[in-house]
């Protein structure tokens, strides 16, 4: 009996569990580019082309060992998985289809009709990439009353031994956050970001995608991700060999002209499948001996073992209505410079212009700079979470929605995380050089050249007094506001009004 094997464009693993489970003799793996898939939002040219192009490539990848492959081009008309599937059933005289369960809701919801249409039986496996199994963070979070990252984070060290020595956190703490918050000091050198020239495969994708998407956000000039798991894994390497030992330190760093600092940039690969988190967390924790400093290691892996795992766990506990909460209320529409990049505050706008070129920002722009900014200024937090899941290459509901709707946007009320991440200029202009060349003044506290998210803070602070005041972990931030005086407040509530209302 011939098996169907769908392998989804995020499934890209020679050890996926469909492929462990199932027999090259009797199987056709089937990979489809399809219409829906392409345009359940306007991707960024970039996230088109390195899907499609690492589709390709593992497909030539699964032939040169021995599996046979029924790929569908998007020039071949697909238009959905669903149709996909059924017709590789009829076209090859299936019995069963058997695929690994997709990694968001709504490729899920089109799986669970797959067995009606095409009418055979479909298995569905557990996608056991993920070091946490859905069942077994269900199970974790349904004991306790409230979730955070930071307890996930200390159970899965325990579960798994790593950086764990005789029960107790390698180190003697569970994360050193305190050595990691440093400014890139001025001259410091950065690594090159690692680029890999597009070849055949992906210059005909380029071209094929400039043809279709024509209108998509952002460029394929720069185009250099790592289309094949070679290339994913020549990153990991050139990552622990040249950036792992001051990712600690600069984690949270911003500097005009440095795109990448010493990030991984290994989101697109591990998310696609070309890199598994196993061996991205065993590579950071065998550099330790190599010299690499706890604080950088645990750094790195906390973000790949912790957050990782984390939001995934509460994208699948959340529910399908999860990027739809709006637990603020925020209603303004995204301003025009999240499409144009001509906001006038060059952290932002820096921000943007690597978004629009690379399709990469590292954490601290989506979360301090970008979503900070939607946050203060009150946007509509699902306006928010389209925007962030198209303009990145390495976007996925799963994961880019709990950052959004969750860290970024506190629009869960609170579920994800335990405060708002919510913060003023000051800590822009701490932890970057980009208010040097900005045409707002982070010195001038009221009046038109007063940087914005100097006043758009308190502003946030003042209009959700009735949600947030009572939080702990904003204590400090209202008591500084009740500090001002009410000619200060009122100031600073204008000037709010007077740039919100120019966005609208
Ligand atoms: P590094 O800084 O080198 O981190 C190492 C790895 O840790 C990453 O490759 C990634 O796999 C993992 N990681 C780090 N932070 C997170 C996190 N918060 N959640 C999940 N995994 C994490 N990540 C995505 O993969 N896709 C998204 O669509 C996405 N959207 C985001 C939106 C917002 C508003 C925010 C605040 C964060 C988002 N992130 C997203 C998380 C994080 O910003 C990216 O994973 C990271 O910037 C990717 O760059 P890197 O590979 O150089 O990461
Ligand atoms: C992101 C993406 C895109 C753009 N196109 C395809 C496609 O044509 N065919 C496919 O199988 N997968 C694609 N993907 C990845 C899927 O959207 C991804 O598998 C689901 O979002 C589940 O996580
Ligand atoms: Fe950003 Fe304000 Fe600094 Fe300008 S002054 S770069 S808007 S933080």
């Amino acid at each position: 009996m011939i098996s169907i094997i769908p392998i989804l464009g995020d499934q890209l693993s020679l050890d996926l569990a469909v492929l462990r489970q199932c027999d090259r003799a009797t199987s056709v793996v089937l990979m489809a580019e399809v219409a829906e898939e392409a345009g359940y939002v306007p991707h960024h040219k970039q996230k088109l082309v390195l899907v499609f192009s690492a589709m390709r490539h593992f497909a030539e990848q699964l032939r040169s060992t021995g599996w046979t492959v029924d790929y569908r081009k998007l020039e071949q008309g697909g238009i959905g998985l669903g149709a996909e599937v059924q017709a590789a059933v009829l076209r090859h005289k299936a019995g069963q289809v058997v695929a690994v369960q997709a990694g968001e809701h709504r490729v899920c919801a089109l799986q669970a009709e797959w067995q009606a249409t095409c009418g055979v039986p479909v298995a569905l496996l557990e996608d056991d990439r993920f070091l946490v199994s859905r069942a077994a963070f269900a199970q974790w979070a349904g004991s306790r009353g409230r979730l955070r990252m930071e307890d996930f984070y200390r159970w899965q060290r325990q579960e798994t031994g790593i950086l764990m020595a005789g029960g107790k956190p390698l180190g003697g703490a569970w994360n050193f956050d305190q050595d990691n918050r440093k400014p890139l000091p001025k001259g410091r050198p950065t690594p090159p970001a690692p680029h890999f020239a597009p070849d055949e495969i992906t210059r005909e994708v380029m071209a094929m995608v400039e043809a279709r998407f024509p209108n998509n956000f952002g460029t394929l000039d720069r185009f250099g991700w790592p289309v094949t798991r070679a290339d994913a894994l020549a990153t990991l390497d050139t990552f622990v060999g040249t950036r792992l030992k001051q990712f600690g330190d600069y984690q949270d760093a911003m500097a005009e002209g440095e795109a990448t600092l010493f990030h991984s940039l290994l989101s697109t690969s591990i998310n696609l499948g070309l890199l598994n988190a196993r061996e991205c967390i065993a590579a950071a924790v065998a550099a330790l001996d190599a010299g690499a400093p706890l604080n950088a290691v645990e750094g790195f892996v906390r973000q790949i073992l912790g957050w990782r795992e984390y939001v995934r766990g509460v994208y699948f506990l959340e529910g399908s209505d999860y990027v739809r909460r709006n637990a603020l209320a925020a209603t303004r529409a995204l301003p025009a410079f999240y499409w144009r990049g001509d906001s006038g505050m060059r952290c932002f706008d820096a921000a943007f212009e690597q978004t629009r070129d690379l399709a990469y920002a590292h954490h601290i722009q989506r979360l301090m700079v970008l979503g900070n900014f939607a946050l203060l200024a009150g946007i509509d937090p699902f306006q928010v979470h389209e925007w962030f899941l198209l303009v990145y290459a390495d976007a996925y509901e799963w994961v880019e929605a709990p950052n959004v709707i969750g860290m970024s946007q506190f629009a869960d009320g609170g579920r994800l995380s335990s405060k708002p991440y919510a913060a003023g200029g000051a800590y822009i202009n701490r932890m970057s050089n980009h208010c040097k060349q900005c045409r707002y003044d982070i010195k001038q506290k009221a009046g038109p050249d007063a940087c914005p998210f100097g006043y758009l803070y308190w502003d946030f602070l003042a209009r959700n007094e009735g949600p947030l005041a009572k939080n702990q972990r904003l204590w400090r931030a209202y008591d500084g506001w009740r500090r001002f005086t009410p000619e200060r407040q009122a100031e600073i509530r204008a000037d709010a009004a007077r740039y919100l209302a120019a966005l609208d």
